[in-house]
C-alpha cells in the first residue's frame, strides 16, 4: 500500500494514475497520524515552497513527517517534495523547510552562472540596464517591479550558450553519483523536469546526493540515504523511464542490494532537450461532438463543415506514443462558453492522463465566469479544476491580452488577474500564455509606437515592415497591445511561459516566423514555444538554430500524418540538436 501526501496544489492525478498503471494501489494521507502509519510515503508537489511549507504546518503534518523521515522509513519526494528536505528556500525567505538536509535552495540565475543572491553583478538589478538596442529603440516603456531578467537575457541573446530561460523546464539527463536501486536500469534517458529553484550540491550535502543535473551550473537532481530518497524531475511525466523508476521505489527494492555499477546516464555535463509539442485545437462540431480540428489562418470551417481530424483522447495517445515531449490542448471555443460547463473536455484531460505520461497543457476559456444562476467563479477556479483533471499547465489567451491592457494603463500591477492568481497557487511554471498574433503592415516603424520588424512578406500594399497585433477571441478582434509587449508584461505578472502563435503562417506549412519568435524570445527570460506554420522536418532545425527557443509545436503536419514526430526528432539529432528519443 503507497500512501499519498496530496497537499492539494498541483497536479496529482496523474501521479495517482501512474501508481495505478504500475499496479498499486493507493491511500491517501488525511490526518497527521495517517503519515507515522504509512508503509511507503509518496510526497509530490509542485507551487512555491513557501505555500508546500505552509500547508504542511496548516495539517499538522510537519513533525510526524520529520518523525517518518528519522526512522528513515521509505520515502519519495518529487520536485518540492525534494526541496522541501533542505533547510530553506530563497523562493520563501525566512521559512524553514523540514531541515534534513544541509543547504539552500536557490534560484536559477537566467545568466546560468548561479542565482542573484549566490553572485552580485554590476548592474543587475538595475532596471534601466541595458537592452537589446535595436528592439529597445522602439519598444515603450514598460512598468517593471523586479530586477529585469529579461533586459538582461536580451543583453545575452537567447543562443548565448551561457544564458538560460527560467523555470528550467522540459527534459534532461542525469549523472548518477553511486549505484541506486531507483536506477537499476536506468540507460541515460532524459527526464522531464520543471522549477525555477534548485538545490546546490556541495560538501556539505555531499551524502544525500545521489544525482546531479547540468542547467548552467550542476545542481542536485536525486537525493537519497538509504530509503529515503527524492528526485528535482517529475517520474510521473517522464514517460517509460519515469515509471521504471517509479516502479523501483513502489517495489520497494532494498538500497543497500541494487546494481553494484552505476548504470550509464549521460558521462556530462547534461543536456535540456529541445521540445517537440503536438497541439489539438479541440471544438464541438456541428453534429454536436467533440473532435481535433485544424484552421488556415485560424479558419476551421471546409466548405462550412467544421474540419475533423480525429478524436482528442486517441490522438493525444498516439501522439505520447510517437514521441511528443508534451500534449496541448486548446478548446477554441470556449471564450463564448463557460468551461466549467463543458464536462467533455474536462473528461478528455481525465481520460488523457490516464495514459499519457507526459506533461498535459490545456486552453481556452481560462477566465473569470458569471453562470446563468450568477454564480461567480474566478479564473483559478476554472484553472483548479483543469488542474484536477489531469493538467499540468493552463494557458490564458483572450483574458492576457486584457490583464496586460489593464498592467499597461495602471503602470502597476493589478493583484487579481487571472495569471497572478494562478501563479500564487500553482507556480509560475504553470502558466502559459498563449499569443495570437496578427500582422499590421506599415511602411515604416515611424508609422507606430510597436514593436516594428522588416515583414517576412510585403504587406498588400507592398509595405516592407510590420508590427504583430495581439487579438483576442481566436483572431476575430485585434487589440492595441503587440506581441513582445504582451510577452514582457505577462512574464513581469507571473506567467512562466509563452506559447506563440503567428495568425498568418497557422496551416500554411511555410515554416515560423522567425522574426516574430526572435523579438519575442529576446524579450523574455521565461521560455518560448515557437508555433504556426510547421511545415517539413527543416523548420524545427531552423527556428531552434535561428532563435534559441526551447521548444516548437506543430499541429497539422502531425496530424495529417504528413511529418512524424520521430522524423522531426532524427532531423534535429542529425543537425547536432539536443533531443529527448
Ligand atoms: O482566448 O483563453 O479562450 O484561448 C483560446 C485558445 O484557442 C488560444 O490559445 C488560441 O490560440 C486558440 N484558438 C482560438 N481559435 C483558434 C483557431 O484556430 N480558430 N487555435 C485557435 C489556435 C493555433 C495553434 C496551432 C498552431 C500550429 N491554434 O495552436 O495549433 O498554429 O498549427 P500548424 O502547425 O498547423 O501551423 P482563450
Amino acid at each position: 500500500m503507497i500512501s499519498l501526501l496530496d497537499y492539494g496544489a498541483g497536479n496529482v492525478r496523474s501521479l495517482r494514475n501512474a501508481i495505478q498503471a504500475l499496479g498499486y494501489s493507493l491511500t491517501e494521507i488525511e490526518r497527521p497520524e495517517d503519515i507515522l502509519k504509512a508503509e511507503r510515503l509518496i510526497f509530490p508537489g509542485v507551487g512555491a515552497f513557501g505555500a508546500a511549507m505552509q500547508r504542511l504546518h496548516a495539517q499538522g503534518y510537519v513533525e510526524p513527517l520529520k518523525a517518518y523521515l528519522a526512522e528513515g522509513r521509505p520515502y519519495l519526494g518529487i520536485c518540492i517534495g525534494l526541496q522541501t528536505l533542505f533547510e530553506g528556500s530563497e523562493e520563501s525567505p525566512g521559512v524553514a523547510g523540514l531541515g534534513l538536509i544541509p543547504g539552500q535552495i536557490r534560484r536559477f540565475d537566467p545568466q546560468g552562472r548561479g542565482s542573484p543572491g549566490e553572485r552580485q553583478e554590476p548592474g543587475w538589478g538595475d532596471p534601466q540596464g541595458g537592452g537589446s538596442p535595436g528592439l529597445s529603440a522602439i519598444a515603450p516603456a514598460l512598468p517593471t517591479s523586479r530586477p529585469s531578467m529579461a533586459v538582461k537575457r536580451q543583453e545575452l541573446g537567447r543562443g548565448d550558450s551561457s544564458s538560460l530561460s527560467v523555470p528550467h523546464m522540459g527534459w534532461n539527463g542525469v549523472c548518477l553519483a553511486r549505484p541506486s536501486p531507483l536506477f537499476a536500469d536506468y540507460a541515460g534517458d532524459k527526464l522531464y523536469f520543471v522549477h525555477s529553484y534548485r538545490a546546490v550540491p556541495g560538501p556539505e550535502n555531499a551524502d544525500w546526493v545521489l544525482a546531479t543535473t547540468d542547467y548552467g551550473d550542476p545542481f542536485v537532481s536525486a537525493v537519497q540515504r538509504g530509503r529515503v530518497a527524492a528526485v528535482q524531475f517529475h517520474p510521473e511525466k517522464s514517460g517509460a523511464a519515469g515509471l521504471k523508476l517509479l516502479r523501483h521505489f513502489l517495489a520497494g527494492e532494498d538500497p543497500g542490494a541494487g546494481s553494484a555499477q552505476v548504470p550509464p546516464g549521460e558521462p556530462g555535463p547534461t543536456r535540456l532537450a529541445k521540445r517537440i509539442i503536438a497541439c489539438l485545437d479541440v471544438r464541438t462540431n456541428d453534429a454536436g461532438d467533440l473532435v481535433v480540428t485544424k484552421g488556415d489562418q485560424y479558419d476551421v470551417r471546409e466548405q462550412g463543415a467544421v474540419r475533423n481530424l480525429g478524436k482528442p483522447v486517441e490522438l493525444a495517445r498516439r501522439y505520447f506514443e510517437e514521441g511528443a515531449d508534451e500534449i496541448t490542448f486548446l478548446n477554441i471555443t470556449a471564450f463564448r462558453d463557460f468551461p466549467l460547463s463543458d464536462q467533455p473536455m474536462l473528461e478528455v484531460l481525465r481520460r488523457t492522463s490516464e495514459n499519457v505520461f507526459v506533461p498535459l497543457t490545456i486552453g481556452g476559456g481560462i477566465r473569470a465566469f458569471t453562470d446563468a444562476e450568477g454564480r461567480s467563479y474566478s479564473a483559478l477556479d476554472v484553472a483548479s479544476e483543469y488542474f484536477r483533471s489531469g493538467a499540468d499547465k493552463v494557458s490564458i489567451g483572450s483574458d492576457a491580452v486584457d490583464a496586460v491592457e489593464q498592467y499597461l494603463a495602471r503602470g502597476c500591477k493589478v493583484g487579481s488577474t487571472a495569471i497572478e492568481q494562478i501563479a500564487e497557487v500553482y507556480g509560475n511554471q504553470a502558466v502559459v500564455i498563449s499569443i495570437d498574433p496578427r500582422r499590421v503592415y506599415v511602411n515604416s516603424p515611424e508609422e507606430t509606437r510597436h514593436h516594428c520588424l522588416r515583414s517576412p512578406e510585403p504587406g498588400p500594399n507592398g509595405e516592407a515592415w510590420c508590427w504583430y497585433q495581439c487579438t483576442v477571441k481566436g483572431g476575430r478582434e485585434g487589440r492595441d497591445v503587440d506581441a513582445v509587449e504582451l510577452a514582457r508584461a505577462c512574464e513581469e505578472l507571473g506567467a512562466g511561459e509563452i506559447l506563440l502563435n503567428s495568425i498568418d503562417r497557422d496551416g500554411t506549412g511555410l515554416g515560423f516566423d522567425l522574426g516574430l519568435v526572435q523579438a519575442v524570445a529576446d524579450a523574455v527570460t521565461i521560455p518560448v514555444i515557437a508555433s504556426s506554420g510547421a511545415g517539413r522536418v527543416e523548420h524545427f532545425s531552423e527556428v531552434f538554430e535561428a532563435t534559441g527557443v526551447e521548444a516548437a509545436l506543430a499541429a497539422g503536419i502531425f496530424h495529417r500524418e504528413e511529418v512524424p514526430i520521430a522524423a522531426v526528432k532524427a532531423h534535429l539529432k542529425a543537425r547536432g540538436i539536443e533531443t529527448r528519443a
